[in-house]
This record gives C-alpha cells, sequence and structure tokens, in this order.
C-alpha cells in the first residue's frame, strides 16, 4: 500500500513537471533562457557510445547547476566530439542541461 501511495505521489510530480514544461515553451522568446542552464566541469571518461551518441563522464561538481560528483551519461552535441576523445582521458567539458536532457557542447583533453 505505501508503494502504490508513493508511486501516486511521483506520478503527480511528474505530470506537474510535465506541465510547467509545458507552460515555458509557451512563450516565444523565454523559453530557451528559462530551460537551459549551462556549466562547465572535468572528469574522466568512462564510456562511449557512437550509436545513442552518449558520452558517460565521471564528473566533479559541477558549480552552476550545483551538481556534486557523480557518473553520468551525457548526449554529445555536436555527435562529432566524440571522435575526439578516448576511454579513460581526463577532461575538461562544457555542458547544458536542456529540459532534463545533459549535453556536452565541448571537450578538451587535460
Ligand atoms: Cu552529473
Amino acid at each position: 500500500m505505501k508503494t502504490a501511495i508513493l508511486t501516486l505521489v511521483i506520478g503527480a510530480g511528474m505530470i506537474a513537471s510535465l506541465s510547467s514544461a509545458k507552460t515555458s515553451t509557451a512563450m516565444p522568446g523565454m523559453a530557451v533562457k528559462s530551460t537551459v542552464k549551462a556549466g562547465r566541469g572535468s572528469g574522466t571518461v568512462t564510456a562511449i557510445d557512437p550509436k545513442t551518441n552518449k558520452i558517460t563522464i565521471q564528473h566533479g561538481p559541477i558549480a552552476a547547476l550545483g551538481w556534486k560528483a557523480m557518473t553520468m551519461a551525457f548526449a554529445a552535441t555536436p555527435p562529432a566530439l566524440l571522435k575526439g576523445v578516448k576511454i579513460g582521458e581526463r577532461i575538461d567539458f562544457a555542458m547544458r542541461m536542456r529540459g532534463s536532457a545533459a549535453e556536452v557542447t565541448a571537450i578538451r583533453a587535460r
């Protein structure tokens, strides 16, 4: 029963965030500013998947977004960024959150 209630609460939260996303895209010119957050980080490449265009980075804190250190996957934007990196390489990178999607927009070997 407790699980069912929790699921309901999470479900309601998702609906709320979906509708707020809708609201922000309904304001032309404001949408980009309110939904995209950019930051910089550094870390180690732990996986590269050219098929899904994803790079996984074990990264340190990203202050601009209030993130702690973690390991996560980013979409490479543009995809050609993946060609210049290797697993195990230490990198500095620029990233942004586009809504709930994390993107890496620049990569430089350390
Ligand atoms: Cu992260």
